[in-house]
């Protein structure tokens, strides 16, 4: 698998065949990363996603993608609200790979991840991208390329030495 780092908006990417979103467990929309894909994937993903609800924390769902075909689909990953668990990077790194899986099962290949629970739910970022990083790189998955999406410089910087300290260790 190739993994990949960029810095932008994830509705953007519209060369992948699947996007992630930071979900909550009622697969409800929101605000943050969860808000803007829904925005963009249009009403019909509010709809498709309640109906899938509701989504353990760790755990993910997917969906078309709707108004953001290209992108055949969207997969709502429900991370770690760590305002209320804590910092638990098992149920960090389950929701990342709970991604891949649902990923697998609809035949993308191509992934973008936003850094799942480092807004609103509180995650340290720097932890968070260690976890993820470990997480995607230790997948049994067939998604060939994972692109993370740095929203902030700060994001970009974190996942930059995440990965770099990944490669150390391989
Ligand atoms: N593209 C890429 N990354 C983004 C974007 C974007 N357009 N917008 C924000 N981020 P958050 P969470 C980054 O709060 O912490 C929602 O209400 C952001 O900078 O979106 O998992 C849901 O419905 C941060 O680094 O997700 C849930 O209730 C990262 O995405 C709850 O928030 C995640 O921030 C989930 O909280």
């Amino acid at each position: 698998m190739r993994v990949e780092l960029v810095q932008g908006d994830i509705t953007t990417m519209r060369d992948v065949d699947a996007v992630v979103t930071a979900a909550n467990s009622r697969l409800r929309g929101g605000s943050g990363v969860n808000g803007a894909v829904h925005a963009a994937a249009g009403p019909r993903l509010l709809e498709a996603s309640t109906m899938l609800a509701p989504c353990p924390v760790g755990q993910a769902v997917v969906t078309p993608g709707f108004d953001l075909a290209p992108v055949s689909w969207v997969v709502h990953a429900v991370g770690p609200d760590a305002r209320r668990v804590g910092v638990r990077p098992d149920l960090l790194a389950a929701a990342y790979q709970a991604a891949l899986a649902r990923a697998d099962e609809v035949g993308a290949q191509s992934v973008a991840f936003p850094s799942i629970s480092t807004g609103v739910y509180g995650y340290p970022e720097d932890e968070a991208a260690q976890v993820s990083v470990t997480a995607v790189r230790a997948a049994q998955t067939q998604v060939e390329l994972v692109r993370l999406i740095a929203y902030s410089e700060c994001s970009l910087r974190l996942w930059q030495a995440a990965l770099a300290d990944d490669e150390e260790v391989r």
